[in-house]
């Protein structure tokens, strides 16, 4: 699985550990801004009362190997990404429990592979959610190995099944992955929006990326733009406080590209490395949000270079095909980078991963596998093949 989030290189434990967080000059004129400086009651508590380099936890201070040897270090984060593999392998196992009990029924009793096994192998595919044009390739491809012979037996069988789905899933890898390793160090804030329809986890999600981003020793803002309703912001606030990230809101129904103008200036004010923006899924006016998310990425790389440098697109795996359909909408807006799956521990349709990759043709980059800070893991392919078969 590896690290989380690797923007920090090695050396940054000697450079910047015992410093509080170097503030940046404010620019010297910022162009037509499209809100002033928010008064200072506006800015969330949260701002105020965070010191500007918060005091890292005893995690924090492991993590960046202060009083650890390397052998000790390596063993926290093997031992660590043991527990996120355990993890993830018990969010997709309704999944893999089902898919692997109808494949047991559709295999029992046969020796061999014949076209009524096809045909139920194909229900077995469309039932997890792998989607009805993902499934007809996969299997015109195993009917190909079977026609060359490569297809014998239903071991064989299995296997290339799983072949296929981890060659869809790398496919979509391959997209020029935007991540914070594809942005110069010297870039910063580095800026990741987080879009998709309401109610998929967004705010979730940024808690628990803010919370991990965080860990890796990177100084971290958030932003509230989803300003459609007051709750968005004070559920965002509480993920704030809880992960001791400081955040930068309004009120209720000021123009979300105002508060990332805002927060980019903050940002960059207090030396933020990274600004994960909350978006909203509907809003207040009758302005369409597609067209609001792109006046935010406007506003976003007027002020820093290249920025968003990741917007990440949420989709809910418990709403599968339907799910899809509607973030497809969101792919209208221009230069989604890749995918965050939630509530992936919610659903025996886990399948939908397949679909998402292949059909929105976006890298899965975080799967969000339960409501806590720590359900959330960097998605990797193979490990989720091998746990949907069970190994
Ligand atoms: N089981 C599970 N629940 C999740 C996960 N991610 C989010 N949720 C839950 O999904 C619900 C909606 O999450 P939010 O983060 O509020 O979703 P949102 O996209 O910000 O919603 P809006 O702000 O209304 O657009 C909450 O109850 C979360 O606890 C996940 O990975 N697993
Ligand atoms: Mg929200």
């Amino acid at each position: 699985m590896g690290l989380f989030w690797r923007r920090k290189k090695d050396d940054f434990v000697s450079l910047r550990l015992n410093e509080p967080s170097a503030a940046t000059p404010e620019p010297a004129a910022a162009p037509t801004p499209p809100a002033v400086e928010p008064p200072a009651e506006l800015v969330s508590e949260t701002v105020k009362e965070q010191p500007v380099a918060p005091a890292r936890s005893p995690f924090q201070t492991s993590v960046l190997g202060l009083n650890l040897s390397m052998e000790q270090l390596q063993a926290q984060e093997a031992a660590l990404e043991q527990e996120l593999s355990a993890r993830f392998r018990r969010a997709v196992s309704a999944t893999r429990d089902t898919l692997s009990e109808k494949l047991d029924t559709v295999f029992a009793g046969r020796k061999q592979i014949d076209d009524e096994l096809l045909d139920q192998l194909e229900e077995v595919l469309i039932a997890a959610d792998i989607g009805v044009q993902t499934t007809l390739e996969i299997l015109e491809s195993v009917r190909r190995g079977i026609a060359r012979k490569q297809i014998n037996d239903l071991e064989a069988l299995k296997a290339a099944i799983k072949s296929e789905l981890l060659s869809i899933l790398q496919a979509s890898e391959r997209q020029g992955v935007a991540s914070e390793l594809s942005v110069p160090d010297g870039v910063s804030p580095y800026v990741m929006m987080i879009v998709g329809v309401n109610g998929v986890g967004k705010t979730t999600t940024i808690g628990k990326l803010a919370q991990r981003i965080k860990a890796e020793g990177n100084d971290v803002l958030i932003c509230a733009a989803d300003t459609f309703r007051a709750a968005a912001s004070d559920q965002l606030a509480i993920w704030a406080e809880r992960t001791g990230v400081p955040l930068i809101q309004q009120k209720q129904g000021t123009d979300p590209a105002a508060v990332l103008f805002d927060s980019l200036k903050a940002a960059k004010a207090r030396g933020s490395e990274v600004l994960i923006v909350d978006t909203a899924g509907r809003l207040h006016t009758k302005s369409n949000l597609m067209a609001e998310l792109e006046k935010m990425k406007r506003v976003a790389s007027r002020e820093v270079q290249g920025a968003p440098h990741e917007t990440l697109l949420v989709v809910d795996a418990v709403t599968g095909q339907n799910g899809l359909e509607q973030a497809r909408q969101f792919l209208k807006v221009a230069g989604v980078t890749g995918i965050v799956l939630t509530k992936l521990d919610g659903t025996a349709k886990g399948g939908i991963a397949v679909a998402i990759a292949k059909e929105l043709n976006l890298p899965i980059r975080y799967a969000g596998i339960g409501e806590k800070v720590d359900d959330l893991v960097v998605f990797d392919p193979q490990q989720y093949v091998n746990s949907l078969f069970g190994n």
